[in-house]
């Protein structure tokens, strides 16, 4: 059986794919793969794992309709066109789980660098610009004791409630689709509505998944409705907030910073705004980017594979 592996994967998931004796053809360019050449590489293959942003949408899987299985080097799967694989019958995979520790992690990180300007004064540091000790300029913020909102209380969210109220006793209020009742069992997190939550939330952290009813859901209306001392982060998918609504609420002082390690589009250019402002720290889609998670997924993956090209249920199927 042959794969195509449109990136790097951690090498214990190329390990043992040889040991499932599958043959492994994998993009080595150094740059992300276009669709074009996407399609022509998978076209003699069985299986595709997909590393990165590509879109995996009807023409594509239509151009390559004979693959049985797509395992995805990530739990979203916001660029899969999952319906028109069904129809094809081409099982698609995710790695859910496993990278849910990181991914809060990293959302701790934004939180806390962006609470104390730390991307900023880093930068001043590096600008030359620490010439004497001065008691009182950029000063940040404390956490603890503040209002975390979660926006998409899932896996992810729920460890990065439990970090912060590790960390700083913050009170926890979410809001869902549907009511999370293990989280409020595990953690006491608060059901809100909506409006609730952008109204009280000093941090509001989203943890859902890119879809038609959470693209561009953070825009300025809603940015507007948020508290002037909030801190936004976003560890999902950059699509989820509008940018230019993002920058006008910081300058406007609508909210007061924003962490992001998504950004739209993906990779963000060096001239953005937003890489200058003293209340914001961007990183570069690092959410799962650990050792530890880069293996469970790449472990998770094989499982996937293999499954799909024994024509088996896989063990992470989305759809
Ligand atoms: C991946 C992610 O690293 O899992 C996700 O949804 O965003 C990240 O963990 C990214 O998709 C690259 O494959």
């Amino acid at each position: 059986m042959k794969v195509f592996i449109s990136g790097n994967i951690a090498p214990i998931g190329l390990k043992q794919l040889e040991e499932h004796h599958i043959e492994i053809t994998q993009w080595k360019e150094g740059r992300q793969i276009t669709a074009d050449e996407l399609i022509q590489a998978c076209q003699d293959q069985d299986g595709l794992i997909s590393v990165g942003p590509n879109k995996l949408d009807a023409d594509f899987l239509n151009a390559c309709k004979h693959l049985k299985v797509i395992a995805l080097h990530s739990v979203g799967f916001d660029q899969v066109d999952i319906k028109e694989a069904k129809k094809l019958n081409i099982a698609i995979g995710n790695t859910p789980g496993v990278l849910s520790g990181a991914t809060a992690d990293t959302a701790f990180l934004l939180m806390l660098s962006v609470s104390r300007k730390a991307f900023y004064l880093h930068k001043k540091i590096l600008k030359g610009e620490w010439k004497n000790y001065e008691p009182t300029p950029e000063l940040g913020i404390e956490l603890n004791g503040k209002t975390l909102g979660i926006f998409g209380m899932g896996k992810i969210g729920l460890e990065m409630a439990k970090k912060c109220i590790g960390a700083y006793q913050m009170p926890v209020i979410y809001h869902n689709r549907s009511q999370n009742h293990e989280a409020e069992k595990a953690i006491g997190a608060k059901y809100v509505s909506f409006e609730e939550l952008l109204a009280q939330s000093d941090v509001l952290s989203i943890h859902t998944a890119l879809t038609d009813e959470t693209k561009d859901k953070f825009n300025l209306d809603v940015f507007k409705q948020m508290k002037p001392e909030a801190i936004f982060i976003n560890t999902a998918r950059g699509g989820i907030h509008n940018e230019k609504d993002l920058i006008e609420a910081l300058e406007e002082g609508f909210i007061w910073g924003a962490g992001l390690d998504v950004t739209n589009p993906e990779p963000m250019q060096a001239d953005n705004v937003l890489l200058n402002m003293e209340n914001v720290a961007v990183l570069p889609h690092i959410g799962s980017a650990t050792v530890e998670t880069r293996n469970a997924m790449a472990e998770i993956i094989v499982k996937n594979i293999v499954a799909g090209l024994n024509g088996e249920e896989l063990p992470h199927q989305v759809g």
